[in-house]
């Protein structure tokens, strides 16, 4: 952090000078370039330090898993199985949950916040249901789901609307593996091309080993994670952070447009006094006259 702060404040200090000598030659061509991929590193920088911000949320709150699908695929019963114990209501009449609930469990060491959204995302069409702003809330802060489909039948309900959870890492399980239709297994697979579908008996416990290593694989994709990838942010940090995030983009954005070097100053400024609010730190008196200073010159 204190070095991203002192390439800010270089930086700061250059936009000083291009703000006293503007028939400089320094921002065109081959400077301009430099200052972009200045600014690039900065913001790899600032993206790294999210990424860590991000983990340091998993390990406090758990990856957050969202099982869903159509009532009576046996998502409470999975539930259940995946806690080891029960706690979700299981019956054989549809759309017996009403509430969401949710338990944690360990997956190699790290916490995975299952939530039964039963009445949430039950539906045939996953859309549909997902309009209601609260499960729509629901799926948004999830890292995860589950979607849990019928196998047993020839014709398994698929939901709808998928397309529009693109952003969510969607895991397809096929439930009753012990009783499962040729047809509605098959046609569960075809359903989703290139995504393997993890065909488990949550009655059995059949395959749910390999349906937490694929939560986890879902999660903790590349290598393994230290306790120098976790930084522990209060919400108001995370908000610098991506506030800071943002005028890294702005700057870059200025300079690339060529505008005038007024506004790489304010977002520099900006930027600046952002880290600082990240740390708690006071900015040194000289920092902030250098910043005031910016923002009147060329004014
Ligand atoms: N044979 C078999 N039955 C299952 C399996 N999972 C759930 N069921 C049954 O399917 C019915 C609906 O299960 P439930 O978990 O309440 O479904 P939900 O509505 O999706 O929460 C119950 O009778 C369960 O016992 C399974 O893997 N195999
Ligand atoms: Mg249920």
């Amino acid at each position: 952090m204190a070095a991203l702060k002192a390439d800010l404040v270089a930086l700061a200090a250059e936009v000083e000078a291009v703000l006293n000598f503007p028939d400089d030659d320094i921002v065109r061509t081959d400077g301009k370039k430099a200052w972009i991929s200045r600014i690039d590193r900065l913001r790899e920088t600032v993206m790294a330090l999210e990424a860590k911000v991000q983990q340091g949320q998993v390990v406090r709150e758990g990856v957050r898993v969202v099982i869903a699908g159509p009532p009576n695929a046996g998502k409470s019963t999975l539930f259940n199985a995946l806690l080891g114990r029960p706690r979700a209501i299981v019956t054989d009449i549809p759309g017996t949950t009403r509430d969401a609930i949710e338990e944690g469990i360990q997956i190699k060491g790290f916490l995975f916040t299952l939530a039964d959204t039963a009445g949430l995302v039950e539906s045939t069409t996953l859309l549909e249901a997902a309009m209601a702003a609260k499960t729509r809330e629901y799926l948004d802060k999830s890292d995860l789901v589950l979607l849990v489909m019928d196998s047993s039948l020839p014709d398994p309900v698929i939901p709808d609307g998928l397309a529009e959870l693109k952003a969510k890492r969607i895991i397809p399980v096929a439930n009753k593996a012990d009783i499962s239709h040729p047809r509605g297994l098959k046609t569960i697979q075809q359903r989703f091309p290139g995504t393997p579908v993890v065909r488990v008996s949550a009655l059995t416990g059949a395959g749910l080993e390999q349906l937490t290593d694929t939560l986890y694989q879902a999660y903790f994709t590349g290598p393994a994670i230290t306790p120098a990838d976790i930084v522990y942010a209060t919400a108001e940090q995370q908000q610098f952070i991506r506030q800071l995030r943002g005028e890294l983009e702005g700057l870059q954005g200025s300079v690339s447009q060529g505008e005038p070097a007024e506004l790489w100053a304010e977002h520099l400024g900006q930027a600046i006094r952002l880290v600082a609010a990240f740390t708690g730190e006071e900015l040194a008196p000289a920092v902030l006259e250098r910043l005031f200073a910016q923002f009147c010159i060329g004014k």
